[in-house]
């Protein structure tokens, strides 16, 4: 016997305590195969003994191998070498586009077989979870860059089927910039920081994005959309996610079907304020990450249902916009959005390098049931997710890697390449062979093997684009009409913004002249704000995307009769759902704070689903008037205002003294005010809400603000009430009222002017 093996059982004590380690793995096992499969890779620490990546045990990692103790390093030291050189090649490089992104797992299931609209195997059986790894992300900024940056988010989600992975690569909003993948390195070029001095990061508010955006009419519908407030979203569990092109479903008997992808978030849809947005870049960059780990720790799973808008091949036509066209909606007034199944993620990631970095979604990666279309950029994603992991993971194998191999079994005559894991036996690594009777076989349809939808095609090979593309503008008109006239207002102010970033005029002139393209009305509020006019002839030609020698008539915009001019499916004030759950209310306290009135609205709040976190002028404990001690979850300076929902400030005469000695405690509560946040006071609480030069309502009954201030609550009475009060102020997410009487003065509200006839293109 070696005595190796002798030492091997004599490992260092440990209080036994592996607790995290059993706690994850508890939720493993046979609920869900991908966990499962993903635990054969872990590595805990915990009760091991220090080892070299050749399994030697170290006995001083503290000190290099010298020659004397002031002497040189020696290059004999292979424990150094080999710690160093697996530190100096610790990156990859990053994803060119959606490197900023956080990830959970969970699992999928459908509400009824979809067996009538498709054979894929993850649709037909309710009782069936199937494993996901969902990414979210922004599009524009570097891995480190702030989660609050204004873009689009990307939403994309791995199914672990049985009939192989299917991954849906998808963004928060159902259009796309471009109507053709030749264009997408152009536009990434120009959002992307500028190449000279790499300024800014994660923002398109800058001279080459909308330069090339001024001369893409095809990108307005999908601007209207980033202007909106889609692209600040309060947290990953308040977004929509969507498919963007058209897939096929096919059904056992090979009929196929055209299909949007849609998800619906169950806690409705809601944004931060683009003020709040940038504070909160400084105060917490991480803050969807943040919000994402925190949910599933605390076991509010976020939830989606997936919705499909399913239309019968004859109907191909019958649209006033193409299928194909990316940069389109199918109205869910046209085509109702069928909710078919649900989302859960329930488990955070282990390791954000192995699971959330390493994972590599591909829009290729379908199942038997599911097809493409020839949308253009699908088209053109269809090589670029494979391609860039080859340089992203180091070569062909990425397939392998745990977070990204599928739980249906892998066999074929793929081979080696860089880091293989796998150790393929036998003689045979070809097809056809005699040698192992003929393994892998191919599968027989009967079998789920996968065929291709045969649609019949019959062309010339050319480079254009077909007509049915060139109305730019109708839909971004509708979105623009579908919005409240709040959301209407943040459209205004977002491009006065990023306009006003842009600094060669003739870029702001040609962007003016677009948006009233989309709306008159719009227009000329952004011209005001730039101190400019919108430009009377347009600066022609618009659409600069034509060929050398093609015909600038043929490929300018024009627009369609459209079907409808709102849809109020598009308006996120129609999507409010559950504005309280999970939501954080920072109650204001000092020492001497009123204890009834902390505890019951505390209580009212968790009863709710809401969280309550106290935030003092000191950490550590506080204590009541009556002897009750709370934790300070956070100080005046750890925290801030944008990192909650809503204020509140229990009553306690000793509290509220110790919290007007701070400057933060009156700004908290006045820039809350300001995002539009319920705020609520008890007894002495209103003092400091006046003290912040709030406007008190009028009623003091702890009802919600009445007519005079919706969303301020105050009450000297029953905390029942005022509770009650509260927390219906907080269900409408946040009191937009307030925003009419700032920055806007002078300013009329904008109406759904549509651009009048002889304006248009
Ligand atoms: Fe992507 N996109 N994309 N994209 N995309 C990538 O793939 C690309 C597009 C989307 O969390 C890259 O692995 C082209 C539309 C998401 O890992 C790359 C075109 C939509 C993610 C790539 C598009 C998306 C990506 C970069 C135009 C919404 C992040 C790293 C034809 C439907 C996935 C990578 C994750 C990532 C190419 C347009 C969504 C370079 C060429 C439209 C959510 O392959």
């Amino acid at each position: 016997m070696s005595t190796r093996k002798n030492n091997k059982s004599k490992k260092p004590a440990t209080n036994g305590s592996r607790t995290n380690g059993s706690r994850r793995n508890a939720g493993y096992g046979a609920l869900n195969p991908k966990s499962e499969d993903l635990a054969k890779n872990m590595e805990e620490s915990a009760g091991e003994f220090l080892t070299s990546d050749q399994g030697i045990r170290i006995n001083d990692n503290q000190n290099s191998l010298k020659a004397g103790n002031r002497g040189p390093s020696l290059l004999e030291d292979f424990l150094l070498r080999e710690k160093i050189t697996h530190f100096d090649h610790e990156r990859i490089p990053e994803r060119v586009v959606h490197a900023r992104g956080s990830g959970a797992h969970g699992y999928f299931q459908v509400y009824e077989s979809m067996a009538q609209y498709t054979k894929a195997a993850f649709l037909q059986d309710p009782s069936i979870r199937t494993p996901v790894f969902v990414r979210f992300s922004t599009v524009a900024g570097s891995r480190g860059s702030t989660d609050l940056a204004r873009d689009v988010r990307g939403f994309a989600v791995k199914f672990y089927t049985q009939d192989g992975n299917f991954d849906l690569v998808g963004n928060n909003i159902p259009v796309f910039f471009i109507q053709d993948a030749i264009k997408f390195p152009d536009l990434v070029h120009a959002v992307k920081p500028e190449p000279h001095n790499e300024i800014p990061q994660a923002a398109s508010a800058h001279d080459t994005f909308w330069d090339f955006i001024s001369l893409m009419p095809e990108s307005m519908h999908m601007i209207m959309w980033v202007m909106s407030d889609r692209a600040i979203p309060r947290s990953f569990r308040m977004m929509e996610g969507f498919g963007v092109h058209t897939f096929r479903l096919i059904n056992d008997a090979g009929k196929a079907r055209f299909v949007k992808f849609h998800w619906k978030p169950l806690l409705g849809l809601h944004a931060v304020v683009w003020d709040e947005a940038q504070k909160i870049s400084g105060k917490d960059p991480d803050f969807h990450r943040r919000d994402l780990w925190e949910a599933i720790e605390n076991g509010d799973y976020p939830e989606w249902e997936l919705g499909v808008q399913i239309v019968e091949e004859k109907d191909e036509f019958k649209f006033d916009f193409d299928l194909l066209d990316a940069t389109k909606i199918i109205p869910e007034e046209l085509v109702p959005v069928q909710r078919i199944g649900k989302l859960t993620l329930n488990r955070n990631p282990d390791n954000f390098f192995a699971e959330t970095e390493q994972v590599a979604f591909h829009l290729g990666n379908i199942v038997p049931g599911i097809d493409f279309t020839n949308d253009p950029l699908l088209q053109g994603r269809l090589f670029s997710y494979l391609d860039t992991q080859l340089t992203r993971l180091g070569g062909p194998n990425f397939h392998e890697i745990p977070i990204n191999r599928p739980v249906a079994p892998v066999h074929n005559n793929n081979r080696d390449g860089f880091m293989r894991q796998t150790i393929n036996r036998g003689q045979t690594s070809y097809d056809p062979n005699s040698l192992r009777g003929g393994c892998p076989f191919q599968a027989g349809m009967d079998m789920s093997g996968f065929t291709s939808y045969a649609e019949r095609i019959d062309a010339r090979k050319i480079r254009e684009r077909s007509p049915s593309f060139f109305d730019h503008f109708s839909q971004a008109t509708m979105f623009f009409n579908s919005q409240s006239e709040v959301e209407q207002n943040h459209i205004v102010k977002a491009l006065r913004f990023e306009l006003g970033k842009v600094e060669t005029l003739p870029i702001r002139e040609r962007m003016l002249a677009l948006l009233a393209q989309v709306d008159k009305t719009l227009a000329n509020k952004v011209a005001d704000g730039l101190g400019i006019s919108v430009p009377t002839k347009l600066d022609r030609p618009m659409n600069m995307s034509i060929p050398a020698d093609g015909d600038p008539k043929k490929f300018q915009p024009k627009r369609v009769k459209a079907e409808m001019d709102v849809s109020p499916a598009l308006s996120m004030a129609n999507n409010l759902g559950d504005a309280v759950k999970t939501r954080k209310v920072a109650f204001l306290v000092g020492d001497g704070f009123d204890d009834t009135s902390l505890l019951e609205m505390k209580q009212a709040l968790l009863t709710a689903g809401a969280k309550a976190m106290t935030v003092a002028p000191h950490l550590g404990v506080l204590m009541g008037q009556d002897g009750e001690l709370v934790k300070a979850d956070f100080s005046l300076l750890t925290a801030s205002s944008v990192l909650f929902d809503a204020v509140y400030v229990p009553g306690g005469q000793a509290s509220i003294a110790s919290l007007l000695q701070e400057n933060e405690s009156t700004n908290f509560v006045l820039e809350a005010y300001r995002h539009c946040k319920t705020i609520g006071a008890a007894g002495a609480g209103a003092e400091l809400l006046r003290a912040a030069g709030l406007p008190l309502p009028a009623i003091t009954d702890g009802s919600n603000g009445g007519d005079t201030e919706p969303g301020v609550v105050v009450g000297d009475g029953d905390i029942k009430t005022l509770a009650a009060g509260f927390i219906e102020a907080m269900s409408l997410h946040r009191h937009w009222g307030r925003e009419s009487t700032e920055t806007q003065t002078g300013e009329q509200p904008l109406m759904n002017n549509r651009v009048s006839e002889e304006a248009r293109v």
